[in-house]
């Protein structure tokens, strides 16, 4: 009996070490960390990151010092930056869940209540039980349905005829406005259900509002990186909690009309998607969907309306402004995508999504625009939420990975020239297909924190653009510089402003 005792604590104990050893291989196997910047107690890197480039720049050019791996300290946390897209994609794709957390910061915790959004919100159970709600809602009002492809036609046509008006009155505009009036409106049908008029006093809080979020939020201020300073006066935080407050009381209002006439029978939008979820989980308490163990609190409905309200409005104006700028410095460009859309679609008729494959150089164009401007050139940082390996690094559970998207784009081992604005290098070599010249190209992330807009933005883009070079060739007005070519950094990488001239072209339809 004793011999049978010490056989099994002999076997035991070789089994917990077994466990243990391959535990300790599989996570860390022996690799070394990445290169790290120079860092001090308390400050970390802070010293080393001075720089008057913006840090997407900044951070592409430290490769040449510590490679495509590196890593530096934001205060406490270990910040690990990726440069390439083999590692990018590690990231992202193969070890997607692992790196699938979110860091929280003091300015994405006031925009989003702590974390209650899917942008800014870690990896938990309630994150994955909403994201999978809105990607249904937004397949659903999406792509393939004819009507969010109305919608947006309505909306082109009517900044058709803003640019048509301006036009006969001689006057140059600010086109910013009008896009993201055009844009919000598509996502307000989709969210909401609604849109807004020219000079609806709610539309100008809400650009109001919005601008501010973008001008402070997740830009890895000095608040964010040392949460004690917010103990101090700021007026960042102070611009951001008024912005946020404002947006708060336009969701709220429109979360109270959507209870208010409620029904189960329709589903007029995604408030009303996201309402029914929460009403069946509330009945369906036996479901492994119980209301509070996927968390749908009002707190969450609303942030994840807001989140995809946000990302909608910004993002696509943000590419739509790049485009258009790129459009007024090539206008050899412009050109070619108009004489595409005269033969392909003619003067007779708009163009429509079902004339995407037959507009083969308008669609390099938006390409183009989307690697060399991405619209987020860090993306947002992921968390690792284990002990893992990035290529031949360790990385530890806690660090955050930056993916600098911008390297990716601006690779010179992918892309020829990649400062060159060049539509051409998506197009196959007769010039009647797209192509995907080189894997480091990732304008919308990838893996489970892919956008989830993608889809509609890229129907938007076509369909905007499409319009408007039908019927107008965009320049620079007399005696005006132009647009520059440099964005400001922060939570999207935005244009400064510029003004456009839009002429007719001839023989084209009339707006009214
Ligand atoms: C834009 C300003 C809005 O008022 C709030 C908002 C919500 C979602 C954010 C968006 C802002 C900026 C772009 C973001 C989006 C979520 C995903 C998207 C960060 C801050 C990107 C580019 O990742």
């Amino acid at each position: 009996m004793a011999w049978f005792m010490c056989l099994c604590l002999f076997l035991l104990v070789s089994l917990a070490f077994l466990v243990v050893s391959l535990k300790f291989r599989s996570s860390t196997r022996g690799l070394p960390e990445p290169p790290q910047l120079p860092a001090l107690p308390l400050i970390g890197s802070l010293l080393s990151l001075r720089s008057p480039h913006p840090p997407h720049v900044f951070f592409k050019g430290l490769q040449g010092k510590y490679g495509q791996i590196y890593s530096l300290m934001m205060g406490s946390h270990r910040v690990i930056i990726i440069n390439h897209h083999k590692h990018a994609k590690e990231v992202l794709m193969k070890k997607g869940k692992v790196f699938a957390g979110r860091p929280r910061t003091v300015t994405t915790d006031i925009l989003t209540r702590s974390g209650k959004d899917i942008a800014f919100g870690d990896f938990s159970a309630t994150w994955r039980f909403h994201r999978k709600i809105v990607h249904g809602a937004l397949c659903m009002f999406g792509e393939g349905s004819a009507s969010i492809e109305k919608i947006i036609c309505a909306e082109a046509q009517s900044l058709c005829s803003i640019l048509c008006e301006a036009a006969a009155a001689h006057l140059s505009l600010d086109l910013s406005p009008e896009l993201t009036r055009a844009v919000t409106n598509v996502i307000c049908s989709l969210c909401f259900n609604s849109s807004y008029c020219r000079g609806d006093p709610e539309f100008e809080s809400m650009l109001e509002y919005s601008q501010g979020i973008v001008d402070t939020v997740g830009k890895d201020s000095l608040v964010d990186i040392f949460p004690w300073l917010q103990m101090f006066p700021s007026a960042d935080l102070r611009l951001l909690k008024h912005c946020v407050s404002i947006r708060d009381k336009l969701l709220q209002k429109k979360y109270d009309e959507h209870k208010a006439d409620y029904s189960d029978h329709v589903q007029r939008d995604l408030l009303d998607a996201l309402l029914r979820a929460k009403r069946s989980a509330e009945n369906n308490n036996t479901a492994e969907v119980s209301a509070e163990s996927v968390g749908l609190s009002d707190d969450h409905l609303l942030m994840t309306v807001g989140d995809i309200f946000g990302a909608g409005v910004e993002t696509t104006t943000t590419v739509l402004k790049w485009a258009i700028i790129y459009l007024i410095h090539h206008p050899q460009v412009q050109r070619r995508i108009q004489e595409e859309l005269d033969s392909k679609v003619g003067c007779g008729k708009s163009p429509q999504l079902c004339d995407r494959g037959s507009l083969p150089y308008l669609e390099a164009t938006i390409r183009e625009v989307l690697r060399i401007r991405p619209v987020a050139p860090l993306l947002i940082p992921h968390v690792a939420l284990s002990d893992t390996s990035i290529g031949d690094f360790t990385v530890r559970k806690g660090s955050r990975v930056i993916i600098n998207l911008w390297s990716l784009h601006h690779d010179e081992k992918e892309w020829e020239n990649p400062e060159l604005f060049d539509p051409g290098r998506f197009l196959n070599s007769e010039g009647t297909g797209v192509t995907l010249p080189s894997s480091s190209y990732l304008p919308f992330g990838a893996g489970v924190r892919v956008c989830l807009g993608e889809a509609l933005a890229k129907m938007e883009i076509f369909l905007f653009l499409s319009w408007i070079l039908q019927h107008f060739t965009l320049s620079v007005p007399q005696g005006h510089p132009l647009p520059s070519l440099e964005g400001k950094f922060g939570v999207v990488l935005q244009p400064a402003k510029y003004k456009v001239n839009a002429t007719p072209r001839p023989g084209r339809l009339f707006f009214k």
